[in-house]
Formats: structure tokens, C-alpha cells, sequence
């Protein structure tokens, strides 16, 4: 029996903001002592992460220093192997972005945002980042006339349309994954959802460059289902990333490290990401956003990064041993599972062919469906007794 410990080929990744939050939330300062960013590089090396991401400020907060923070990230980021897989823009902390950063009503602020977000891209390039991640914390409203919706997407789509056609000129390799949230810290955020976020990305002039970075949390606190939710941006070929972290349902973004809070949501994140049997597979980087609780000293930080990794690790031979188990095959055989995956119409025949055939509409009405049996086979490799 494996003891679930990390190594770089399980391309774990972390924030420098997840393990190095201080504990500051809307009714306290922070409960823990700045930790510095390339410290925690060493550290999460160490536990068997493969790489980190960071918003420029994570990383960079000082202009004055920022040739010497850079020069002692890449030396630890040399001497542990570690690579920098994504990087985001803060577009929320400062007040400049208090209404908004790329749909802000303010025109200065959209054009400030985007030189922030511009310089960042080429950081992260310099640092072999292939990702670049933008959450819309601020993009958003709390009141109804404050914002025309319709012209904010007209400007989030013009600052992606911009930033692709740099990325291009500039020939980085790199694509753009945009992260939706549906509220907090605005009270209604734009791209709530992984579906909204979807539509919006269609309408772009480069949608092969732009695709998601869903976060569990996020859709959860949307009461939404984060399995499904991944399982469409893999179908659309837009699982560009993803956030692994815990919720307990719809209430405020609680940030808890993966499996924690919906475990059952957990273990079926996990069957997602692998394929869900037979679909297509996520091939990138597991990277966790959580925030080790605020009651926390710096050894629960790193208890809760662990917890991370060795969750996902157990997740994962649990959701490997349920695909394997013979009684599951036929207990998804009995559910018709399989069966789903054969056209409506049979190749060749017509709609008249097939309003012509005949329903046993009562017999079908009546059929077993297995989903009970199937489900509690789920049930019981999850809870260990099987
Ligand atoms: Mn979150």
C-alpha cells in the first residue's frame, strides 16, 4: 500500500498566496507572520509539489525590490526543479480596482489594469509560465443601474482580444484561462459561472487561446455541480487549468484545502479529471487555492498542503479501484451508462424511420435503472469497505 506521498510526476502545484495567507479576513488582521514567498518554494519542493504560481504582487509587491526577489525566486526555483506553470494578475487588492479593473466604468482604470496585466504576461513568459490566469474578483456590481452589463462584456472581450493579439506579437506560448466566481468580493460577479464563461469565451476573435480555470469552491457556492461543470469545459477542449480546494455548499468562499467539505464532490472531481471512464482526461497541473484556516500557526499551513496532495492522491486510487471493480462494470452495464454513448438516430436511418418504430412507452416507463446499486458501490469504495 502506497503511503500518498507526492512526487513531482503528480504535477501538484500551489499559489504563494494559498500557504502564504496571513489570516486576514473582513473581521480580523493577519494571524500569522509574513512568510516569504521563495521560502515557501523550498517548501513546497520539499512536500513533493512540481511547481507554483503566483499573482504578481504575491511575488513582486515592491517595485524597488524586484530584480533581487526575482533573482532569488529563479535561483530556488533552479535548485528544487520546481517550474512556474501559471501566473495571474492582481486586478483586485489596490483601490484603483475598487469598481472594477477591465470593466471598470472608470476608462483610466481599464487602461491601467491592462498595463498591469500587460507586464505580468511578460514576467510569467520569462519565467516559462504557460498559462496566465484572470479572475475577475472586482468585475462586477452590487447595485443595478452602476453597471451596463452589456457594455462590460463588450470590455472584458475587447482586454482578451487585446491580450491575445500580444501574446501572439509577441510569440509567447501561453493561453489565457479565465476563472469565474458568481460573487464575493463584489456581491454579483461577471462570468459567474463556468457556463457563462463558456458562452463569452465563443464570442472572441482568438477562442482557441482563451479556456477555464474553474475553481470546486466557486461553482459550489453556486450551489452547482463541479464535476459536471468540468466535465463541459472538457467536452468544449477548455480545461485549460483547474483550482482544487473544499466548500460546505452555498455560503461564503471557504477556501478549504481539497476534500475537505464535499468529499463526495471531491471523489467525483477526481473521476472527472481522470475521464470519468471513458471521456476525455485533464492533463495539467493539479493546482490547489485554499487557504489554510486562519486559526492556524505555520505548521498547519504546511499540514494543510499536505493534506492536499494526500487527498487527492487517496481520491485518486479510490476512483481507480471503483473503475476497476468487475461489479462496478456491471453495475454501470445495468445503469445503461455505456449505452449512452450510441447515437439516437442509428447510421443512415431517418426521422421518419424513426417516428415510424414503435415505443413500449408503459414497459420503458417502468424499466429498472440501477442507479441506487451503482451509486452505493461509489458509496463504499469512498468510505473504505470495499
Ligand atoms: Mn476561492
Amino acid at each position: 500500500m502506497t503511503d500518498y506521498t507526492p512526487t513531482p510526476d503528480d504535477k501538484f502545484s500551489f499559489g504563494l498566496w494559498t500557504v502564504g495567507w496571513q489570516g486576514t479576513d473582513v473581521f480580523g488582521p493577519a494571524s500569522r507572520a509574513l512568510l516569504d514567498p521563495v521560502e515557501a518554494t523550498y517548501k513546497l519542493a520539499e512536500l513533493g509539489a512540481a511547481a507554483v504560481t503566483f499573482h504578481d504582487d504575491d511575488l513582486v509587491p515592491d517595485d524597488d525590490k524586484r530584480d533581487a526577489v526575482l533573482e532569488q525566486f529563479e535561483k530556488a526555483l533552479a535548485d528544487t526543479g520546481l517550474a512556474v506553470e501559471m501566473v495571474t494578475t492582481n486586478l483586485f487588492g489596490h483601490p484603483v480596482f475598487k469598481e472594477g479593473a477591465l470593466t471598470a466604468n472608470n476608462r483610466e482604470v481599464r487602461r491601467y489594469a491592462l498595463t498591469k496585466a500587460l507586464r505580468n504576461i511578460d514576467l510569467a513568459a520569462s519565467l516559462g509560465a504557460k498559462t496566465f490566469v484572470l479572475w475577475g474578483g472586482r468585475e462586477g456590481a452590487e447595485h443595478g443601474a452602476a453597471k451596463d452589463v452589456q457594455a462590460a462584456l463588450d470590455r472584458y472581450s475587447e482586454s482578451l482580444n487585446l491580450l491575445c493579439a500580444y501574446v501572439k506579437e509577441q510569440g509567447y506560448d501561453m493561453r489565457f484561462a479565465l476563472e469565474p466566481k458568481p460573487n464575493e468580493p463584489r456581491g454579483d460577479i461577471l462570468l459567474p459561472t463556468i457556463g457563462h464563461a463558456l458562452a463569452l469565451i465563443a464570442e472572441l476573435d482568438d477562442p482557441d487561446m482563451v479556456g477555464l480555470n474553474p475553481e470546486v469552491g466557486h461553482e459550489e457556492m453556486a450551489g452547482l455541480n463541479f464535476a459536471h461543470g468540468i466535465s463541459q469545459a472538457l467536452w468544449h477542449d477548455k480545461l485549460f487549468h483547474v483550482d482544487l480546494n473544499g466548500q460546505h455548499g452555498p455560503r461564503f468562499d471557504q477556501d478549504l484545502r481539497f476534500g475537505a467539505g464535499n468529499v463526495r464532490g471531491a471523489f467525483w472531481t477526481v473521476d472527472a479529471l481522470l475521464g470519468a471512464g471513458t471521456g476525455k482526461a485533464y492533463d495539467g497541473y493539479v493546482h490547489f487555492d485554499f487557504k489554510p484556516p486562519r486559526a492556524e500557526a505555520e505548521d498547519g499551513v504546511w499540514e494543510s498542503a499536505r493534506g492536499c496532495m494526500r487527498n487527492y492522491l487517496i481520491l485518486r486510487d479510490k476512483v481507480r479501484a471503483f473503475r476497476a471493480d468487475p461489479d462496478v462494470v456491471a453495475a454501470l452495464a445495468a445503469a445503461e451508462v455505456d449505452t449512452l454513448r450510441t447515437p439516437t438516430l442509428a447510421e443512415g436511418e431517418s426521422l421518419a424511420d424513426l417516428r415510424a418504430a414503435s415505443y413500449d412507452v408503459e414497459g420503458l416507463g417502468a424499466r429498472s435503472v440501477g442507479l441506487e446499486a451503482l451509486d452505493q458501490l461509489a458509496m463504499e469504495h469512498l468510505l473504505g469497505v470495499r
